[in-house]
C-alpha cells in the first residue's frame, strides 16, 4: 500500500462572488500532488449551522474578513496534520479534536472545511481519480452514481434580492432533458424567455446574487411563478412536463416567534396560512419541490405540512437540517420533510457531509447537493453530487460564471463518463 502523507497546507484570503473574503486552501500530499478548496457562504444561515469564522475588524472589508480562519489553518492545523495520514476521515476527525467544539467555532468552520476538502481533492489526485470517481469509493456509492438533476434559480428574491419577493429562489426543473447539456440548453432558453417577458411587463432584468432576475414585482410573491409559466410555453416547451417549477422559500428568514411576517408588505400569517397558501400554489402551478417552506424551528409546522403534502411534492429541509445528522435524524424520526439540501459548509467536513447524504439515502429522502448564494469558481459540489448519486444539484440560474461553472464541469464530467445519466 502506497503512504500518503500531508507534505504541506497553505491557505490564503480570497473573494466570493459577492466581492467579500472567503478562505482558499492547498494540501500537498507527498510533496507531489495539491487539491485545492475555496469555501462559499450563505446569506440566508440557518441557526445550527456550524459557524463562519470572520475577523469582525471594522476597518478591513466591513469586518468579514477571513485572516483569523487563515492563520487558524496555516498554524495550528498545520502543525497537527502535517507528516500525518492523508486519509480524509481521519484528517477531520484530527481536526475535529483540535478544534473541541460542537459547532467547529474555535478554528472556524471555514478553516476546517478548505482543508477537509482541499485534502479529499488531493486523494483523489494522487490516485489518478476524477474526484467524483473517488468520493463514490469512499462513500461506497460507486453503484449509484448518477448525473444530477438540475434545479435552476431564475428568479431571485429575499436576502439574496434585496426583497425583491419574500420568497427567495423561484426555480426550474428540466425535468424531460436525456443529459445534462440538453438539461443546460433548456434552462438557458427559457432564461433568456424570461428575459422577454419580464421586459414586456415592464420590468428590469438585473439579476440577483445567484444570477436569476431580480424584480421588484406589482403582483407579489405569485407573479414570478407566473411569468416563469409564460417564459416555459413562449419557449416551447410543456408545462410541468417538460419543465417544473421548484421554489425555495427561505422562510425562516420572515419568521417572527410563531408566526409569519412577509417584509414586502407585512402581513401576518400563521403556518396554517403558509401551508394553505402552498397547496393553492401547487394546485396552480406545476411547482414539485418546496424547500423551507417554514421556519427552522417550526417543526409543529413542519410536521403539518408534510402531512399534507408530503406524499405529492418534495418537501426539503434546509436550514431545518443545516446538513446535521442529529437535526436529520429528527426528522425521519417525526416524519418531518422528505428530502435533505446538503450544503458542506453548513457542517464544515467532507466526512460529515458524506454522513449525512448516505443517513438520508437510507430513510429514502431527497438528496439535493448545493451552493450557497456567496460561491467561487470551486466547483466541488457537481463532483460530490455526481459521486454520491445525490439525484439533484441545487446551483443557481443560466448566468454569473460562479454558478455556471458547476453546470459546466457536470457537461464534462458526463462526456468522460457516457454510461451515467439523471436517476432522478
Ligand atoms: C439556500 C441558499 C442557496 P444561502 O437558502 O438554499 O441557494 O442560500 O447560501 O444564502 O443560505
Ligand atoms: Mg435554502
Amino acid at each position: 500500500m502506497d503512504k500518503y502523507i500531508i507534505s504541506d497546507i497553505k491557505a490564503r484570503q480570497v473573494l466570493d462572488s459577492r466581492g467579500n473574503p472567503t478562505v482558499e486552501a492547498d494540501v500537498y500530499i507527498n510533496n507531489s500532488v495539491i487539491g485545492r478548496a475555496i469555501v462559499p457562504s450563505g446569506a440566508s444561515t440557518g441557526s445550527g449551522e456550524a459557524l463562519e469564522l470572520r475577523d469582525g475588524d471594522k476597518a478591513r472589508y466591513h469586518g468579514k474578513g477571513v485572516l483569523k480562519a487563515v492563520w487558524n489553518i496555516n498554524s495550528k492545523i498545520r502543525d497537527v496534520l502535517l507528516g500525518n495520514d492523508a486519509d480524509p476521515q481521519f484528517v477531520d476527525r484530527l481536526m475535529l479534536e483540535l478544534d473541541g467544539t460542537g459547532n467547529k467555532s474555535s478554528l472556524g468552520a471555514n478553516a476546517i472545511l478548505a482543508v477537509s476538502l482541499a485534502n479529499a481533492k488531493a486523494n483523489a489526485k494522487i490516485r489518478k481519480l476524477p474526484f467524483y470517481r473517488y468520493v463514490a469509493e469512499l462513500a461506497g456509492t460507486t453503484e449509484q452514481m448518477s448525473i444530477p438533476m438540475p434545479m435552476m434559480n431564475v428568479m431571485n428574491g429575499g436576502a439574496h434580492a434585496s426583497w425583491a419577493t419574500d420568497f427567495q429562489e423561484y426555480m426550474i426543473i428540466p425535468r424531460s432533458a436525456s443529459n445534462i447539456a440538453e438539461a443546460v440548453r433548456m434552462g438557458s432558453e427559457v432564461f433568456h424567455s424570461l428575459k422577454d417577458v419580464l421586459r414586456e411587463r415592464g420590468y428590469p432584468t438585473t439579476v440577483g446574487d445567484e444570477g436569476g432576475y431580480a424584480p421588484y414585482v406589482r403582483d407579489g410573491n405569485n407573479e414570478p411563478l407566473e411569468c416563469i409559466k409564460l417564459a416555459i410555453e413562449k419557449t416551447g416547451y410543456v408545462l410541468g412536463k417538460d419543465i417544473a417549477m421548484a421554489m425555495d422559500i427561505a422562510a425562516t428568514e420572515f419568521y417572527d416567534k410563531d408566526h409569519y411576517v412577509l417584509k414586502t408588505n407585512g402581513d401576518w400569517k400563521s403556518a396554517d396560512d403558509m401551508i394553505n397558501w402552498y397547496d393553492w400554489i401547487i394546485n396552480n402551478y406545476p411547482v414539485i419541490s418546496i424547500e423551507d417552506g417554514l421556519a427552522e424551528n417550526d417543526w409543529d409546522g413542519w410536521k403539518k405540512m408534510t402531512e399534507r403534502f408530503g406524499d405529492r411534492i418534495q418537501l426539503v429541509g434546509d436550514d431545518l437540517f443545516v446538513t446535521n445528522g442529529k437535526l436529520l435524524n429528527r426528522g425521519i424520526k417525526e416524519g418531518v420533510a422528505n428530502a435533505i439540501l446538503i450544503k458542506p459548509n453548513q457542517i464544515g467536513t467532507f466526512s460529515e457531509t458524506i454522513a449525512t447524504v448516505l443517513m438520508a439515502k437510507r430513510a429514502n429522502y431527497g438528496t439535493i447537493i448545493s451552493h450557497r448564494s456567496g460561491e467561487t469558481e470551486d466547483v466541488t459540489i457537481a463532483h460530490l453530487a455526481v459521486g454520491l448519486g445525490a439525484g439533484q444539484i441545487k446551483t443557481g440560474s443560466l448566468s454569473r460564471s460562479e454558478r455556471i461553472a458547476k453546470y459546466n464541469e457536470l457537461i464534462r464530467i458526463a462526456e468522460k463518463e457516457p454510461g451515467l445519466g439523471f436517476k432522478y
